[in-house]
């Protein structure tokens, strides 16, 4: 029986190493493991021997059987992975290979410019707020001394929601400014915050000009504010976005809700002042609208304008990422191409 076993191991072993797929190492397995292999009946039958020869034919049958089973199973390590290699394209796996990095994701350039804007004047004191996008007409326009038929309206080319002869007219706000009034009208003085938030206007489009683009509004009103401090805070927010060599202009405007009114410009990066296509000549690029909150605006919003006085300012978040880091064009922010948008 000895002999026999024998034989019939290294037979097994010879045709294992000829096998070539699972399927026919499965057959194997069953011819020689399985419930009616050879070995199998050769390990029942040891019931059937007198004990002596029983003992050292059971231990040989064991032993075949073990080795037949570690044989078995390193074969078949082997053909599943060489079956791995054919199903992706014959490539040898190389599993040392180290994994393929995700592409991490990142804010865009508008997102990070208003935080940076909303910490610098957080540091000064003031606290960030948002507000509603669709406004009605009275918040918009009416509340900030501009009434229905008032020049000024067209200063601010508007995308209407309902007919503009209503009232009661919804639209998509073209400034922040109308949150000077939702502030005042909820809370007391002393006011200072600031409101980042997308703003709309029915206009062409240009290298500094979009239909959608964001602003920064921004109010303060307590007992004792003044022009200077209106200047001292908006000079110490273009230092600390522009640096301190970057030319700053401060000079008068007109808007209805503010008296006096002005606008800060910051020279031309392009064009350092010699005149360019981005700031149409000019030299200089306007960042913002501000003045001293107009002594109406404050009594309709309930604030005693003989007792408190402020400042607001609306700054354009776009025209300061087009200055900050030197864009040539506002139309690549929502342009979507990630060329552009990988440099921030
Ligand atoms: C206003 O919107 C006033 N609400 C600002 C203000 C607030 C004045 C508080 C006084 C007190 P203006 O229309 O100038 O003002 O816009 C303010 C800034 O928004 C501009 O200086 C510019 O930086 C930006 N801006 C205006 N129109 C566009 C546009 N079409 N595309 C991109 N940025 C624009």
């Amino acid at each position: 029986m000895a002999d026999e076993l024998d034989v019939l191991e290294s037979a097994a072993l010879a045709e294992l190493r000829e096998l070539q797929t699972l399927s026919q190492l499965e057959a194997w397995r069953v011819r020689y493991l399985g419930k009616k292999s050879t070995l199998t009946s050769a390990l029942r039958a040891l019931s059937a021997l007198p004990p002596e020869q029983r003992r050292t034919a059971g231990a040989h049958s064991n032993a075949v059987k073990a080795s037949l089973q570690s044989e078995y199973e390193a074969r078949k390590q082997e053909l599943s992975l060489s079956t791995i290699g054919e199903s992706i394209g014959g490539a040898c796996l190389d599993v040392t290979l180290p994994g393929r990095a995700l592409p991490i994701g990142r804010l865009h350039p508008i997102t990070q410019v208003i935080q940076e804007i909303c910490s610098v004047f957080a540091r000064m004191g003031f606290q960030v707020i948002d507000g509603p996008e669709v406004e009605w007409d009275y918040y918009n326009f009416e509340a900030l001394n501009i009434p229905q038929d008032h020049p000024a309206r067209d200063m601010f080319a508007t995308l209407w929601l309902d007919s503009s002869e209503d009232r009661n007219a919804r639209l998509l706000r073209t400034h922040t400014s109308p949150m000077q009034i939702r502030i005042m009208e909820e809370h007391r003085p002393p006011l200072r915050f600031v409101v980042p938030g997308r703003t709309y206007r029915y206009e062409a489009t240009d290298a500094t000009h979009d239909w959608m683009f964001h602003q920064v509004e921004g109010l303060a009103v307590d007992s004792d504010i003044t022009l200077r401090d209106l200047k001292e805070t908006l000079f110490e927010f273009c230092r600390s976005i522009f640096g301190r060599d970057t030319g700053v202009r401060f000079r008068c405007d007109y808007f209805p809700f503010v008296e006096p009114g002005g606008e800060i410009a910051i020279e031309c990066f392009q064009c350092r002042g010699g005149g360019c296509r981005l700031c149409g000549s000019t030299g200089w690029l306007e960042i913002l609208g501000t003045g001293m909150v107009h002594p109406d605006v404050l009594a309709r919003c309930g604030i005693d304008p003989s007792v408190y006085s402020g400042f607001a300012f609306g700054m354009g978040v776009e025209r300061i990422t087009i200055l900050r880091y030197g864009v040539d064009d506002i139309r690549h922010f929502y342009s979507g191409d990630f060329r552009f948008l990988r440099q921030f």
